[in-house]
């Protein structure tokens, strides 16, 4: 276990140190939480990672030193901060040390002031701002990575089929979500992906609308959006289902966005760009002429963040590779009416995609 947890560790930061060799940078400092969690598998983030070419450093205060010495695996050096001695006296002392002068910087993730102060305290360092090198490297999952997620989306089955028994006229939006969230913590999640969306009636127009005390009621459609997480990984899905009776445009639209969802699980593959898997649902949606009412990208990956690289969208032309997560979530909202999404989250292979949601998705009338 310790040896696979170092072999994984290892892997990733051999990755990473590529990536800084590439980029010219000598030092790297690591702030976003999930990326500190992806290179050290240690979970609380009240710490600072730093990756030189030779060595691994993990910076944090003395609440968290006895689990980091616990947890991580001999890459990594502890290095307790304490008042008079923080993160930026540590890099100073390692630039002093003659470990290099180029210092790489996540630039979406550092605030203005975390960067004037450590240019103030380090004059001499040159930087590197890295835009997505750990991000880049987490777009594919190892086996470890999607046991997580593979238990995290069985989770959310098990709360939607649960779900389903307890959906009836009179119940709010508000309950709904709540037991589905009771329901995922019970069964094993640490916490939930995302809040709860639970939409019913006319709000399911609004594609990330919050639970309202709103009732069910006998022919409306209710849309659930939730995921959980399983050892930090998310899971995401959407189903909605119809109350009593639907109408026929209910029914229709329905069935478009079942159709455009199921043709997107058939046909993707690795090699396709995120523009031609989020095309194969905009072009059933576009000509059945509600083009316009499917106003968000196809699908995001899924990983330690909720919405992570790659991305399913017009605009991305990024190639998807195996191993690769992606969500297929069509929609149509029809503002003041209705709105439907069918959301399953999927493991790109080489010809096709492991679909990990089991739930059903024909239309289910409660
Ligand atoms: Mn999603």
């Amino acid at each position: 276990m310790e040896q696979e947890k170092s072999a994984l560790v290892i892997k990733r930061l051999n990755s990473v140190r590529a990536g800084m060799k590439k980029a010219g940078a000598d030092i790297f400092i690591v702030n976003k939480a999930e990326n500190k969690q992806y290179l050290t598998t240690f979970r609380p983030d009240d710490n600072t990672v730093i990756i030189t070419p030779e060595r691994n450093y993990l910076l944090t205060d003395f609440r968290y030193i006895e689990a980091a010495s616990d947890h991580l695996t001999p890459e990594y050096e502890i290095i307790e901060t304490r008042t008079g001695y923080g993160v930026f006296d540590f890099i100073a002392d390692l630039l002093a040390d003659g470990t290099g002068k180029s210092v790489g910087i996540e630039k979406e993730t550092v605030s203005w002031s975390y960067a004037q102060e450590l240019s103030r305290r380090i004059p001499k360092a040159e930087f590197v701002a890295f835009d997505g090198l750990v991000e880049n490297i987490r777009r594919i999952k190892d086996e470890v990575e999607l046991s997580y997620i593979r238990e995290a989306e069985h989770i959310g089955d098990q709360a939607f089929s649960y779900i389903l028994g307890e959906i009836r006229p009179g119940v709010s939006e508000r309950e709904i979500a709540l037991k589905l969230e009771m329901k995922m913590r019970e069964l094993g999640a640490e916490g939930l992906s995302f809040p709860t969306i639970a939409v019913s009636g006319a709000r399911t127009s609004l594609p990330h609308g919050e639970p309202t005390d709103k009732l069910i009621e006998n022919g409306d459609l209710l849309t659930m959006d939730f995921g959980c997480r399983y050892n930090g990984y998310c899971s995401d899905m959407t189903r909605t289902v119809g109350i009593g009776h639907l109408d026929e445009e209910q029914k229709k639209i329905y069935e478009i966005v079942l159709r455009a969802q199921k043709t997107t699980c058939e046909a993707i593959h690795a090699g396709m760009t995120g523009r031609e898997i989020d095309a194969v649902a905009r072009d059933i949606i576009t000509a059945e002429g509600y083009g316009e009412y499917f106003g968000h990208s196809l699908g995001h990956g899924v990983g330690l963040e909720i919405h992570e690289a790659p991305t399913a969208s017009s605009r991305n032309e990024d190639i998807f590779r195996p191993n690769m997560l992606i969500t297929i979530e069509p929609g149509i909202y029809l503002p003041k009416k209705f709105g439907v999404r069918i959301e399953d989250l999927s493991i790109v292979r080489d010809s096709d995609i492991i679909i990990l949601s089991e739930s059903e998705k024909e239309l289910i009338i409660l």
